[in-house]
């Protein structure tokens, strides 16, 4: 452990302090006092804080008689997937047949529902989905994100809640497509004001020399931040290359930078333990308005369906523009998930959401 100890304390010095600008307001150092509900890995638990068996892969569910006329509550496709680098990029929890398992699938004219855990990776890493009719904005919830976040039991007020920022769009001249004008708008969370670091924060990453094994990735921010991801410690449940290889692009090249857009909200992890093994990692739950997070609306199950436990609700009345001004969607095409936090947790890796399904509440009778 004495090894374990001298890395983390490397580790932790070579955690940038990610800034928006703010120095003293970004990065902030979790509290070595305090309690965690992600603990070092095991075989079965690999210190990402996935519970094996929660949002995880259900493809039996449902089974119902597929009518191809008929809107499906779950994921139709999954449009885009792009996760920035972390510790499970280029595993079977963050590649592109995980993404794709999202979608429901017909098998002998039955339905199956879409389900799986994708890890969206460090700060930026998103995935864009739909569903095969647009989801309509009702009185109240509209659609429901499934996630794998779950209560911290010996800290009652922290979680795992790994937040993610929803986006919704509209498919105006409904070509399938979203164009340039059909923009995204951010779904406002009930604490949105405290939670946000900055807006419009861009990372670009570079790719590492080595890309046949696990190294530090190197970024930088628009803000004159800079620093690295360091995997000395996650190292020890992961060896490959932690930085998108060739299969989440097109053309099968690894870009030598990759940059991601978006809000930054306030790191949420803290550390309630010490170094090595002593570290006993959890996050404070944020309010309402993120998937992955453990709020309230998480067990609650809305349109007397049971599948929408173990999710967050989601209502298109909360789109803001780039100002934060409310805009009235009538109806939305396109549903965008992003990690809004560019946070290191020593063993336990980077704070991530995962996305383990969705559903559209517009097929409720
Ligand atoms: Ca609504
Ligand atoms: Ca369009
Ligand atoms: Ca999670």
């Amino acid at each position: 452990m004495r090894k374990i100890t001298l890395r983390l304390c490397m580790a932790l010095m070579i955690v940038a302090l990610c800034s928006c600008g703010k120095p003293s307001d970004g990065g902030e150092e979790p509290p070595v006092n305090g309690g965690s509900t992600e603990q070092p890995g095991n075989s079965d638990n690999p210190g990402g804080g996935d519970q094996p068996g929660q949002g995880g892969d259900n493809p039996g569910q449902g089974g119902v008689e597929f009518d191809p006329e008929a809107p499906v509550k779950w994921i139709s496709e999954v449009l885009e997937f792009l996760p920035a680098p972390g510790q499970f990029v280029n595993t079977t929890t963050a590649d592109m047949a995980a993404a794709k398992r999202l979608a429901y699938t017909v098998e002998d004219g039955k339905l199956h529902a879409g389900r799986s855990t994708v890890s969206l990776g460090g700060f930026g890493g998103y995935i864009v989905f739909r569903f095969n009719h647009d989801v309509v904005n009702r009185d109240g919830v509209d659609f429901v994100i499934l996630g794998n976040a779950f209560g911290d039991a010996q800290y009652p007020q922290y979680s795992n809640s790994e937040p993610g920022i929803v986006q919704v769009a509209f498919d105006a001249n409904g070509n399938g497509v979203r164009d340039d004008d059909e923009p995204w708008y951010e779904l406002k969370s009930e604490n949105r004001a405290e939670e946000v670091e900055c807006t419009g924060y861009e990372i670009t990453y570079y790719r590492p020399d080595d890309l046949s094994a696990i190294s530090d990735i190197s970024w930088t921010d628009n803000f004159g931040g800079s620093g690295v991801i360091p995997t000395v410690e996650v190292a020890q449940f992961y060896s490959q290359c932690i930085y998108p290889l060739g299969g989440y692009f097109a053309d099968g090249n690894v870009p030598e930078k990759l940059v991601f857009r978006g809000t930054k909200l306030k790191n949420n992890a803290k550390n309630m333990g010490g170094d090595g093994e002593a570290q006993y990692w959890t996050h404070e739950t944020l309010s309402v308005g993120y998937a992955d997070n453990f709020s309230d609306d998480y067990d609650a199950v809305v349109g007397n369906d049971p599948d929408t436990r173990g999710g967050n609700k989601f209502d298109i009345s909360d789109a803001i523009d780039a100002d934060g001004n409310p805009v009235a969607l009538d109806k939305i095409t396109f549903v965008r998930v992003y990690n809004p936090i560019n946070q290191q947790c020593g063993w336990v890796g980077e704070t991530s959401p995962e996305i383990c399904g969705a559903i559209s509440l517009t097929t409720e009778k």
